[in-house]
């Protein structure tokens, strides 16, 4: 049956299960383009549910034979599933149905990557596996048994029996089908054991393709310290006898929590310090400990509907923070995700696919994997934890996994725990799951005999669907600095309720420099006018480190602007107040590099569409280009000085203190090699044993204009690492002069490595292109057919990876009628295809407007 109509589904529209699933039991006999897979599952009418009518989910399967109580049936298949008279009474139906893994090319359900089997059920996937009511609120426990001469046969939960050519395995944990895994392969095993606080002993195993056995051990030891982490800090201990994490090459998302057996995106576990950088070990230690840290927020607490997804997402994203800043350096984890969020989850609020934490309708829920869901979901916690306060915030979550445990939950019961468990009204702080959009924050500033006044003015702009937005609770953190740059009132928390509402501070000897929204307490924008002086001094002297620099960002982004708009030359004062920091020893190095760091194209065309300007692409490409000279030439005393200083002599390790300073190092390095001809980034790429120092001197040789010879010698050395060749395809493309990045990006299309059958090779490539905002925007169009031409391509193969990668497009009413008529009518093209799929026409119609 083909889909009809793509139909919206509504939040409001929902109705509990009419059926509900006692226990379930599914045998697969593995064969790549016949896989047979038989149903035994226990229904009984659900008692709150007002019909009695029987539907399944189902796509394309191919129904063998159905039976209810050992009774043949011939269900009607419909679109999207089956339905089927049922009797009034518990039953169980039966039933076998025809899969063929090896073709499914969309990654979702049961499907083979490099002659292993490997299942994908978020959100909706088991459907493809076989009939069954696919939605998280009906949950059972699963027996599984799989018959395949492979040699690694894996399901969730423990392990029941195996022989000769089978497996079965039992979860004891009533789960939504989203959460059912099942792994077949000859792959080699990294094993390790796990004692809980309880003096439980758990097997752990991560499984890879024969020849990454060496990149596990990072993964491993990551997976043992979120466990520690997990019973330390929430009281959460692991709940069977074995956890297995499976590395796969063809993966649309970064992983998946399935019970006991997360499957991983090969690129988001597998590592090893030839092969993999700093920010990759770091982002591995964090997706293993989400997934794991899913366990609890997510599986034993799961979601009511996929309206609730942020109930999982956001919190577990909350959660990974927390365990990174704890594992590593608390700002500096918090500069780099306000700089992810306002680089993906501003840009979605700020355009045509903006949507609330909690949306109210979608056609496709993959569509809505985004960063509103996960990052803002996860700034919402962050909020809630402000204003209710740790030990307040520790002590809700404990009644939430009280009350909850084997629940699939909504927002409103989340939040009900923290209203009961702190006698706080949360209605006004429910607007925020409910309204989408990034509050615009204006503030003004009164001094007047010893009082300094705080007016705060709260606004968010219309988003679709979404004219009015009423005032949220926003925690306000401030701290004020006197002239001479101490500290007079430390971090304050004010609480704003009002849409324009005032606060004081009393007591003051002379007019102090307000330091606002520390740590970044709400994602909103701040809307204040200040010098450059103002904001020098509180890069120099601001206790708190986020804003700190923020500061100095807010003073890279001001000179910027300038030089855009009005020719300008670099700001002055902007590079010595960056010189000031960089030789400030005292300061972390990672902190420094950050420091360093300019705003981004993109983020420069939003500052320039709210300042009410065009933006011109290839202006702003050409105006940072010119500051980092100008950084270069100013710093060019220090910079070798720097890079010598922070050279780690000892044996490579991914922890903090190494990998802050080699991006201190390679920041100097990138400087450097713009004045030096590229002679410190060769020197550095010739001798380096580890990919974070090899990618950085090929980053800097390709920036210096020298890397031909590099990009060159870089493949040979890692052809046969397809995670490294995928560093070697984006690399290429976003160091791309922009004026051939289109032309660099269509040849690598053509080079014998480039499949599209890897979402990873894709988003390289293609991805790497439309993250290159010059070279995106090219004035003649041709970025924005390259992209299209391959999405026309990939759509009917991956559905979800294609529609993913539409967003390249979110930004287009920015800019100039030229390139909105350029783009237009590729967006048309793309919506003009025969039979595109539901996602990416969904995406493509809201991005249209
Ligand atoms: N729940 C996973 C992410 C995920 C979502 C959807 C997927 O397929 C559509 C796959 C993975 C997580 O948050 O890690
Ligand atoms: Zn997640």
């Amino acid at each position: 049956m083909k889909d009809a109509a793509p139909q919206k589904i509504y939040l409001s529209d929902y109705q509990v299960p009419n059926y509900l699933v006692e226990d379930v039991h599914l045998t697969f006999r593995l064969a790549p383009e016949a896989t047979r897979v038989l149903s035994r599952i226990t229904f009984r009418p659900n008692p709150d549910a007002s019909s009695k009518d029987f539907f399944l989910h189902g796509e394309d399967l191919q129904l063998i034979s159905a039976k209810i109580d050992g009774a043949e049936v011939t269900p009607d298949l419909v679109v999207g599933g089956l339905t089927c008279a049922v009797p009034d009474a518990p039953f169980v139906w039966e039933a076998e149905v025809e899969i063929s893994p090896a073709t499914n090319t969309a990654l979702e359900g049961l499907y083979m990557s490099n002659g292993m089997y490997c299942t994908q059920c978020e959100a909706e996937g088991f459907r493809k596996i076989t009939y069954y009511p696919d939605r998280p609120d009906v949950m059972s426990v699963f027996t599984v048994r799989i018959e395949s001469d492979l040699p690694v046969l894996l399901s969730n939960g423990n392990p029941v029996t195996s022989g000769e050519g089978f497996a079965e395995w039992h979860d004891p944990w009533p789960k939504p089908a989203y959460l059912f895994a099942l792994v077949g392969g000859e792959l080699i095993n990294h094993p390790d054991t796990f004692t809980t606080k309880s003096g439980k002993e758990v097997e752990l195993n991560i499984y890879v393709r024969p020849g990454d056995e060496g990149k596990c051990a990072f993964g491993m030891e990551a997976l043992k310290k979120s466990m520690v982490w997990d019973e330390e800090v929430y009281g959460r201990e692991y709940d069977l006898d074995i956890f297995n994490i499976v590395a796969v090459d063809d993966f649309n998302m970064g992983a998946m929590e399935n019970k006991g057996l997360n499957i991983f995106n090969s690129s988001c576990v597998l590592a090893s310090a030839e092969t993999s950088t700093d920010m990759n070990f770091e982002r591995i230690e964090a997706i293993i400990a989400h997934e794991y840290f899913h366990n609890w927020t997510g599986n034993r607490i799961t979601c009511r509907d996929w309206f609730q997804l942020c109930l999982k997402e956001g919190l577990t994203v909350y959660r990974d923070a927390q365990f990174t800043a704890d594992m590593r350096s608390e700002p500096v984890k918090r500069i780099e995700d306000v700089i992810a969020l306002r680089a993906r989850q501003f840009r979605e609020d700020n355009g045509p696919l903006a949507h609330p934490v909690r949306p109210d309708s979608f056609v496709e829920i993959n569509n809505f994997y985004t960063a509103t869901v996960y990052e803002k979901g996860a700034e919402l916690i962050g909020m809630l934890k402000t204003l209710v306060g740790d030990a307040a915030y520790y002590k809700a979550l404990d009644l939430y996994f009280d009350r909850h445990d084997g629940d699939a939950a909504t927002i409103e019961d989340w939040l009900t725990v923290f209203e009961e468990s702190t006698g706080r009204d949360l209605s006004q702080f429910k607007r925020w799951y409910e309204q989408a959009g990034t509050p615009r924050l204006a503030v003004e500033e009164a001094y007047e005999d010893g009082t300094f006044t705080l007016t705060f003015k709260q606004s968010t702009p219309p988003t679709p669907g979404q004219d009015q937005k009423d005032p949220r609770v926003i925690p306000i953190a401030v701290g004020l600095l006197n002239p001479n740059g101490d500290e007079v009132v430390p971090t304050t928390v004010l609480e704003m309720t009002e849409a324009t509402q005032s606060f004081r501070f009393e007591g003051l000897t002379a007019r102090p420099t307000p330091s606002i929204l520390r740590s970044f307490s709400a994602p909103v924008i701040l809307e204040r006018a200040s010098s450059n002086a103002e904001r020098a001094f509180l890069l120099a002297h601001d206790t708190d480190p986020f804003n700190k620099w923020e500061a100095g960002r807010a003073l890279a982004r001001a000179g910027l602007v300038e030089m855009i708009l009005n020719g300008a030359a670099p700001d002055g004062a902007y590079l010595d107040a960056v010189l000031q920091v960089l030789r400030d020893d005292s300061l972390d190095p990672a902190f420094r590099a950050l420091a360093l760091g300019l705003p981004s194209q993109d983020d420069l065309a939003q500052t320039l569409v709210d300042q009410g300007h065009t933006p011109d692409p290839q202006a702003i490409y050409e105006a940072l280009e010119t500051l980092k000279m100008a950084m270069a030439t100013h710093m060019q005393d220090v910079l070798p000085r720097i890079y010598a200083q922070y050279q780690v002599t000892e044996a490579y390790q991914p922890d903090a203190a190494q990998s802050g300073a080699r991006s201190l190092a390679n920041a100097a390095l990138s400087l450097i090699s713009r004045v030096d001809g590229g002679t410190a980034a060769q020197a550095q790429y010739d001798s380096a044993d580890n990919m974070t120092q090899q990618l950085a001197g090929l980053a800097a040789l390709l920036t210096a204009g020298k890397g031909a010879q590099a990009v060159a010698t870089f493949y040979e050395q890692w052809k046969e690492d397809r995670l490294v060749i995928d560093k070697w395809f984006g690399l290429q493309i976003s160091l791309a002069d922009p004026a051939q990045a289109a032309e660099v990006a269509e040849q690598l299309t053509q080079h014998p490595d480039f499949t599209m059958k890897n979402p990873n090779r894709f988003r390289a490539t293609l991805g790497a292109l439309a993250m290159s905002p010059a070279g995106f925007h090219r004035a003649d169009g041709a970025g924005y057919k390259l992209l299209a031409d391959w999405l026309i391509k990939l759509d009917p193969l991956n559905p979800q990876t294609t529609a993913r990668m539409c967003s390249a497009f979110e930004t287009w009413k920015r800019y100039d009628s030229d390139r909105q008529a350029l783009i237009a009518a590729q967006l048309d093209r793309i919506l003009a295809q025969d039979g595109l799929s539901r996602d990416t026409t969904e995406m493509l119609t809201r991005i249209r407007g």
